[in-house]
């Protein structure tokens, strides 16, 4: 019998059909499941001193669907002293970071939500940063990334905010999204996590808005995902290691703005992969933050968990084996402070030493010159000053570290330096 002739038609618009609706999700198979035991070693061995590493890590497992009683205490204990104690002294995507780790996944800490007012207080400091933009030229008091974080947390958990100040304030020409001239991918990806949740409000009438508000998110979008799709590398990698995590997460939940073949989705988690094999997610908020994605996960996930029992052995950390002590080799590199002039020294370090040990060493051939600040952060240490002269949001001035003429990709405290070196810090603006 002959097939009618219009039944390929139909097929290829059955097909077309379903392939715009399928979400392009990808996530580690099970049998690839070891290959994120250096993630969950990381995370598992890390003492959590700071209250925000520990929500972001986690949020990332509960999100995740980790089952593990001991971590989960022990990281809940740090992070609601934080939210007992100290919440005027957090910036708001501190302060969001948490209120999302506390609120994930239904848990009895939604209570500590409430009885704490975390989410009037996150109106109150997203509110900060929104006057401090209006008074100093557009700068917040910290960065888009964490403005996002507020968003995200504020419409997660039902907060209020006003879609037509988030449409107006997230336009993807907006310089908060750049760090001198370079797209700021990790900042980008938030931001559509952030505007895909208040535009599913919006469609669903959980909040109302100006006729003109769903639009603007929805191209503010489109544009943001194209952005982020430009920073996509040969490998895959979208920006860098530390952004692809993030980026994930935003491409798995705005599909509807690009075609399947614009990404490719599985070439990208290879390559994360082979990274953690490498050990580039050594820190617990850099595992942390690619976790979610390498799971299928998003943070819009943290109201409907499904708890993932018995898939991961979580590994007990081992005692770590001492090398016999061998006597240390040393290795030379120069160093440098820019700011008009340019400041230069030859420094010997231990071999294996982070840029942190040799500023260390510099400061101590000359304090007025090579002298330092520095705060813990999330990441690690973070370079406040140089010679006195402080970093400052509002005037989007820091410290730049750099190899070579580059800019690194790794915080003062982690980046390895290698003999013949030439390191600098040079005051910038981004
Ligand atoms: N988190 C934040 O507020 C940070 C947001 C973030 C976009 C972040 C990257 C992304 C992330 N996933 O967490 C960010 N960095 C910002 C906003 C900034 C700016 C901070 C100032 C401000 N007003 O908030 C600024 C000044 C532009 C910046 N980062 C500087 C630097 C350099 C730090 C140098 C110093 N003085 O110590 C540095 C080292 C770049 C350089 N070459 O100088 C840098 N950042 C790096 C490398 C990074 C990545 C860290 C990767 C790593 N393995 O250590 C980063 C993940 C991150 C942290 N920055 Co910034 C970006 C990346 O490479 N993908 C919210 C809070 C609640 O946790």
């Amino acid at each position: 019998m002959r097939q009618p002739h219009w039944l390929p038609l139909v097929g290829l618009l059955l097909f077309s059909l379903i392939s715009s609706q399928v979400c392009t999700i990808c996530e580690v198979s099970k049998e690839d499941y070891f290959r994120l035991k250096p993630l969950l070693n990381t995370i598992v061995k890390s003492k959590y001193t700071g209250a925000t590493k520990a929500a972001n890590v986690l949020l990332s497992v509960r999100v995740v669907g980790i089952q593990n009683q001991t971590l989960e205490q022990r990281l809940l204990q740090r992070v609601r002293d934080a939210g007992e104690r100290k919440v005027t002294n957090l910036t708001s995507g501190q302060l969001a970071l948490i209120t999302m780790a506390l609120g994930a996944c239904h848990s009895h800490d939604e209570n500590f939500i409430h009885d704490h007012h975390l989410i009037s207080q996150l109106e109150n400091k997203f509110q900060a940063e929104i006057e401090n933009m209006e008074t100093h030229d557009g700068n917040p008091l910290t960065n888009y990334y964490q403005l996002s974080l507020d968003v995200l947390a504020l419409c997660l958990f039902n907060g209020s905010y006003s879609a037509t100040k988030v449409a107006e304030i997230f336009s993807p020409e907006n310089k908060n999204f750049y760090f001198g001239g370079q797209f700021s991918v990790d900042t980008g990806a938030l931001a559509i996590l952030a505007l895909t949740c208040v535009k599913r409000n919006l469609t669903n009438g959980k909040i109302r808005a100006g006729g003109k508000d769903l639009e603007r998110i929805s191209n503010h979008t489109k544009a943001l995902v194209n952005k982020i799709l430009l920073e996509r590398k040969e490998d895959g990698l979208l920006g860098n290691a530390f952004s692809t995590g993030n980026a994930m997460q935003a491409l798995f939940v705005s599909s509807e703005y690009y075609q399947e073949s614009e990404w490719n989705c599985q070439e990208t988690l290879n390559t994360v992969l082979k990274e953690i094999s490498q050990g580039t997610f050594g820190i617990p908020i850099a595992a942390a933050q690619v976790f979610p994605a390498l799971m299928g996960k998003t943070y819009l996930d943290v109201n409907s968990c499904v708890p993932r029992s018995g898939n991961f052995n979580i590994p007990i950390p081992l005692p770590i084996t001492v090398a016999p002590l061998k006597p240390p080799s040393y290795i030379s590199v120069n160093y440098s402070v820019r700011i008009n002039e340019t400041y230069d020294t030859n420094v010997t370090v231990r071999h294996g030493s982070v840029f942190l040990d040799v500023m260390e060493q510099a400061q101590k051939q000359n304090k007025t010159v090579f002298g330092f600040t520095m705060v813990e952060s999330d990441w690690g240490p973070y370079i406040t000053s140089v010679q006195g002269l402080k970093a400052s949001s509002n005037d989007r001035t820091y410290w730049e570290l750099l190899s070579g003429g580059k800019p690194l990709s790794q915080g003062a405290g982690n980046y390895v330096v290698r003999e013949g070196e030439n390191l600098q810090v040079r005051w910038s603006k981004y």
